[in-house]
């Protein structure tokens, strides 16, 4: 069992089919199917794919948008379960701040990173999109997360990451905070340069760094 419904649900979001993606997400609620899986082997492989397909030419962005909206879809359906699910009675491994950074309005990656650090069971505070230096760094004093998520997807606003770092030294934080970057633009070698302690180039991996930087505390 579950095979063929993770194949649906990883077609309804390369046919970008926001009702279908819907649908099977209530549908693996109420089979109380486990959600990590329905995450890694359903929707995450749909949206993965789509991501590889646009970067080789083969859709295009409108394909792109409607599959994040039926990801998006699904996500909305899924994260409160999630949550349940992995905190059970509030036991959180640990707190995680995320943000797209300032000029930055890309949300997707961001988005799939939380429901995967959510479904991990760490309790996740998502800051949104386009924040400023400024907001990350008093969020980071007053909620003292153990992991910082910096997002940016463009060239232009991954200096905001480095930003960041430097207000949060500026401000006494750096050490009380562990602080990760991704997006397309970001490698390992920029997350080194600016000092961040970790960079990931998916939602998986993302889990697993944090998962380990956590520990390391
Ligand atoms: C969808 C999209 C948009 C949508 C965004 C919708 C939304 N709500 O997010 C819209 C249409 C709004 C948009 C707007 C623009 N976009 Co745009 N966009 C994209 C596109 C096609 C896909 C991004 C995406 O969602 N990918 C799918 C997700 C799943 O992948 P991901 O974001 O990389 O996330 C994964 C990893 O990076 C990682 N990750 C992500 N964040 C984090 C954070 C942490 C902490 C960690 C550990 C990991 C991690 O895990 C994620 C899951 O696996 C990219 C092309 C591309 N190949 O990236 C261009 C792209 C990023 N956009 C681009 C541009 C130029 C723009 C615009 C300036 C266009 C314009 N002229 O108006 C505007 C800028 C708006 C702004 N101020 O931000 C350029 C950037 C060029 C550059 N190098 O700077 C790109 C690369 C397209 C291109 N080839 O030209 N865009």
């Amino acid at each position: 069992m579950g095979t063929e419904m993770f194949e649906a649900m990883r077609n309804s979001i390369l046919d970008g089919d926001e009702e279908l993606a819907k649908e099977l997400a209530e549908s693996a609620l109420h089979e109380n199917l486990d959600l990590t899986s329905v995450m890694n082997d359903g929707f995450l492989r749909g949206i993965q794919e789509m991501g590889e397909l646009y970067q080789a030419g083969e859709y295009f962005l409108p394909e792109l948008v409607c599959a994040a909206d039926a990801m998006k879809a699904a996500l909305e359906i899924l994260t409160p379960a999630l949550k349940s699910s992995s905190n059970h009675a509030g036991m959180s491994k640990g707190q995680v701040v995320l943000a797209t950074v300032a000029g930055d309005v890309h949300d997707i990656g961001k988005k799939i990173v939380a429901a995967m650090l959510t479904a991990g069971g760490y309790d996740v505070y998502d800051l949104g999109v386009d924040v400023p230096v400024e907001k990350i760094v008093e969020i980071v004093a007053e909620r003292k997360p153990d992991v910082l998520g910096l997002s940016a997807l463009l060239t232009t606003t991954m200096q905001e990451q480095k930003n960041t770092i430097a207000l949060l030294e500026n401000r006494g934080l750096r050490n009380q905070v562990k602080v990760i970057v991704g997006g397309a633009p970001v490698s390992s070698r920029w997350a080194e340069l600016i000092h961040a302690d970790g960079y990931s180039d998916n939602a998986i991996d993302a889990v697993k760094l944090v998962t380990r930087l956590i520990s390391e505390r």
